[in-house]
């Protein structure tokens, strides 16, 4: 295996540019993005991802999750390949860089192997997972989960959007079903580069996150039933306000999760109320509760003493209340080889850095679960993500993808 070198890099501009392109697609209202899964301008962002990887030499195939897979070959045909990737779908009030910046610094990195003539024993695989981000269609990282073998296909397809469109058709109408058999290709290795969405290495002045772990997530979806009626004319005492009941259960998620402080975090982001007209007292609410630790038991911890608590509340005040656990995965502990090519990289390329565990749920985190994963992170600016405002230096992105690169080289081993 010939040896990595440190003048091995990424081409900064050709990158940031690449970022700013794709950023055209699924404009934002404030200088981010809007680029929800299986929408036109995800079926948009997606034919300009093919041409470009295909103009990199690289040969596609799709899965009938729509997750994009393209090849570089390697001098050995039947090694298994290297994969490389991240998502290109965004949050509705989404950064350019979440997600974006690990599909296109995986594009880069091929482009500049191609640039060096770097030639690899192992394929290397560019990636784009469908639905990483979960807002649209629950939950998060539904393809790779599905890949993971986590949730079936058919399950999938079923998933319901707010109105009521289908994922599987969705995913036929914008043309991207693919034809392969989702989780039918085998790794030698996964890696993903992408923004820390916390701000730890920025405070700490470090260029390159190596991520060890991710902490794990749950998402239960609560119905709360009480009854429509006048705000005007209806006496205190006869209401039934799901939206008060709504309110004292959110206090409670937030009361649970600081039990927890300093690692374990808790909100509602998804909350929709029934007729939610300004003169009805709110019949139902429907939110969704998303509880976070690096420690399984503490996850459990805050679901039980949540679903309890919640309970009391419904029973006091004459609400119904149901719940529906709609996400969640288990705490991660990414494969030890990966962690260390990532580890090595940055330390060959001279970059700052420090262990991080990922606050941000990832489709590594599936992926760790039937090949050897890690990530690369990077800073953002103030930790800010899941706004429009996300922003990062073209530094960082430089430093990510160069990490990524030679873990992924690492990894797919050089040859004369
Ligand atoms: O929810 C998450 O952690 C990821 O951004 N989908
Ligand atoms: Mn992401
Ligand atoms: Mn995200």
């Amino acid at each position: 295996m010939a040896a990595l070198s440190d003048n091995m890099k990424i081409n900064a501009d050709r990158l940031w540019d690449s970022l700013m392109e794709m950023a055209k697609i699924g404009p934002g209202v404030a200088g981010g993005n809007n680029r929800q899964t299986l929408t036109d301008a995800d079926a948009e962002g997606r034919r300009l991802f093919q041409k470009w990887c295909e103009d990199a030499g690289m040969t596609m195939g799709v899965d009938q999750m729509g997750t994009m897979f393209f090849r570089r070959e390697g001098t050995d045909s039947d090694a298994l390949p290297v994969y490389v990737g991240s998502h290109l779908d965004t949050q509705p009030t989404g950064g350019k860089y979440d997600g974006v910046l690990g599909v296109l610094g995986a594009l880069e990195l091929v482009r500049s192997m191609n640039d060096l003539g770097i030639k690899t024993k192992h394929p290397i695989v560019v990636t784009n997972w469908t639905n990483e981000e979960g807002t649209r269609f629950a939950p998060a990282m539904l393809a790779s989960g599905v890949f993971a073998g986590m949730h079936t296909q058919d399950w999938a397809y079923e998933r319901e959007d707010a109105e009521g469109k289908k994922f599987g058709e969705e995913l036929a109408r914008i043309g991207w079903k693919g034809d392969e058999e989702v989780g039918a290709r085998k790794m030698h290795a996964f890696f993903e580069l992408h923004i820390e969405q916390g701000p730890i290495l920025e405070a700490e002045g470090k260029e390159i996150g190596v991520v060890t772990h991710g902490q794990g997530l749950s998402w239960t979806q609560v119905t709360v039933t009480g009854k429509e009626a006048h705000t005007g004319s209806t006496p205190m005492p006869m209401r039934r306000n799901a939206g008060l009941g709504m309110a004292r259960m959110l206090e409670l998620v937030d009361e649970i999760a600081w039990s927890h402080k300093p690692h374990a975090v808790g909100a509602a982001g998804h909350i929709d109320v029934y007729p939610n007209s300004r003169n009805v007292i709110p019949g139902r609410v429907v939110f969704t509760v998303d509880f976070r630790s690096p420690q399984l038991e503490v996850i459990e911890d805050m679901e039980n003493r949540f679903r309890e608590g919640a309970q009391k509340i419904a029973d006091d005040m004459g609400l119904g209340v149901e719940f529906e656990k709609v996400g969640g995965f288990d705490p991660v502990e990414f494969d030890e080889s990966c962690v260390s090519a990532v580890r090595n990289a940055a330390e060959r390329l001279g970059y700052s850095h420090m262990d991080l565990i990922s606050g941000a749920g990832h489709d590594a985190c599936w992926i760790n679960r039937v090949a050897p994963t890690s990530m690369v992170m990077c800073p953002c600016v103030d930790g800010l993500s899941h706004n429009e405002a996300e922003e990062i230096s073209k530094e960082w992105a430089e430093a990510g993808a160069n990490v990524l690169m030679h873990a992924v080289l690492e990894k797919a081993e050089i040859v004369e």
